[in-house]
């Protein structure tokens, strides 16, 4: 390995030893940019690393709120401000019980790759709490967003910091968390959010954009490699916002999806999954997946018991990972492989360990990489962004049809990396790269900083 990674990720090592998730996301970056740092010995001197993995800003707080009970809860709320590099910090927030320091930096860290790769003045951050909204009230989430809000609006604008939904965060807590904003500030600052409802500033396809990209993108990648998706078996864990319009947009190219799932299970439906009313039990009922089975009593469940999940078990030509990190394990990819898989979509932020994803390069699986596949979701944040600038809104297709062009040039970028830097099929070391050598041009230009 390179020297100066080498030094530069036994540093951070040493500095985060409790951080796994923030030092596998940087040590994946770190070891794909090697041909890059061996042709600029100069980094070193200026530190162009160190400086690109150490936040230019953590905020941690306490978030306070009365549950329907009575009883005060406290939670802890983060805000990571990574890189303000290339536009305002910009990323989404979290709220679900496992959220730590680690997995918000490692999201903000991606963040700014990401962000760079959408080709938009966007820099990279994440938030979130350890606050799980299930089986709370809408009173309770409410509650939760204006306790939460009232610490966040300080760090917070449409030119500073800009959040927006992630996992846990929808469009109800958008609307109550600007609900607050508003009311704190006292000023109309529609860019200060992204994600909002269309009856107050959100855009058209934001709510789709994630899930229309990842498959935007997935048709790029095969098509270059004489595949399309029609006619193919699709598997989609998460059935959240990625997930269901990433099913979404698979039906309307013809594929079968075939199974969808949750933190407690999976359906598989031969038949092909009734998207409508996955719809009605995630997004207005809010409900479980198995509750698929009451109309659909021909479906299997399979429950999750721990460990890897059971639908990764599920033969498939194309696997669409759309719930969280590392959800595809070594184990879970030897038997996709073993199964037929023939292309992975990361709608998730880094949905497959690091072993999993050699497994899947080394098999001539194709992987459509996280930082560049789900970028279709901040990209048309970044649409919203300018709509709210301009006072002025779009049309879906507009919209749409700007999502597939950014896109496609996502795709086109990873590609001529790749091709560049003869990395073959490996268009996550070319998205890795190709993000990198922007942002550490602007970097270079703007001094130590
Ligand atoms: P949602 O909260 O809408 O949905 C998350 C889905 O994943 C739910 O079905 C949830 O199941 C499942 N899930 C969450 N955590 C776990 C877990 N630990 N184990 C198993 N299943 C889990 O979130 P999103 O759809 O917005 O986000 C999904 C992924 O996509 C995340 O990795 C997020 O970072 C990423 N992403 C999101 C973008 C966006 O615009 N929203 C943009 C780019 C990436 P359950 O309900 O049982 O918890
Ligand atoms: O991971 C992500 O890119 C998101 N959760 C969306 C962030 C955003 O600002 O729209």
């Amino acid at each position: 390995m390179n020297k100066y990674i080498k030094k530069v990720l036994n540093g951070l090592k040493e500095k985060n030893i409790n951080e796994s998730e923030y030092l596998q996301a940087v040590e994946e970056v770190l070891t794909s940019i090697e041909p890059i740092i061996d042709n600029h010995p100069e980094y070193e001197r200026t530190a162009l690393l160190e400086r690109m993995i150490e936040p230019e800003r953590i905020i941690t707080f306490r978030v306070p709120y009365v549950n329907d009970n009575g009883q005060t809860i406290v939670h802890r709320g983060y805000r990571v401000q990574f890189s303000s590099l290339i536009g305002p910090y910009k990323g989404g927030l979290r709220f679900h019980p496992s959220v730590n320091q680690s997995i918000i930096k490692f999201l903000g860290f991606e963040q700014i790759f990401k962000n760079a790769l959408t080709g938009l003045p966007i820099g990279g951050a994440k938030g979130g709490s350890d606050f799980n909204p299930k089986g709370k009230s809408d009173d309770e989430i409410m509650r939760f967003c204006q306790s939460f809000m009232t610490e966040l609006q300080r760090y917070i604008g449409a030119d500073v910091d800009v959040p927006a939904g992630d996992i846990g965060v929808g469009e109800r807590e958008i609307g109550y968390l600007f609900g607050q904003y508003k009311r704190i500030k006292n000023i109309y600052e529609g860019g200060a959010l992204t994600g909002k409802g269309l009856s107050y500033g959100g855009s058209l396809v934001r709510k789709e954009a994630t899930g229309f990209g990842l498959i935007y993108f997935m048709r790029e990648m095969l098509a270059h490699n004489n595949q399309t998706l029609e006619g193919k078996t699709v598997t989609i864990s998460g059935a959240g916002n990625v997930a269901i319009y990433a099913c979404q947009k698979s039906q309307e190219y013809g594929a079968n999806v075939v199974a969808m799932g949750d933190s407690s299970g999976c359906i598989y439906d031969k038949n092909g999954i009734d998207l409508k009313l996955i719809k009605q039990i995630k997004e207005v009922q809010r409900g479980r997946i198995f509750e698929y089975l009451k109309v659909h009593p021909e479906a299997e469940y399979f429950e999750c018991k721990g460990g890897d999940s059971p639908i990764w078990n599920i033969k498939t030509d194309i696997a669409l990972p759309c719930a969280t990190q590392n959800e595809i394990t070594l184990n879970s990819a030897m038997k996709l492989v073993k199964n037929g898989v023939i292309a992975i979509g990361e709608g998730a932020n880094m949905p497959c360990t690091k072993e999993a994803t050699e497994y899947f390069l080394k098999n001539n699986v194709l992987v459509a990489p996280a930082k560049a596949a789900n970028a279709g979701g901040v990209a048309i944040s970044a649409v919203e962004m300018s709509q709210n600038s301009m006072r002025y809104y779009m049309s879906f297709e507009d919209v749409n049809t700007k999502l597939n062009d950014i896109m496609i040039n996502i795709f086109i970028t990873c590609k001529i990396a790749s091709d560049k830097y003869n990395l073959g099929h490996n268009y996550m070391a070319a998205a890795n790269i190709a993000a990198f050598e922007k942002l550490s041009c602007a970097m270079n230009a703007q001094g130590i900083v």
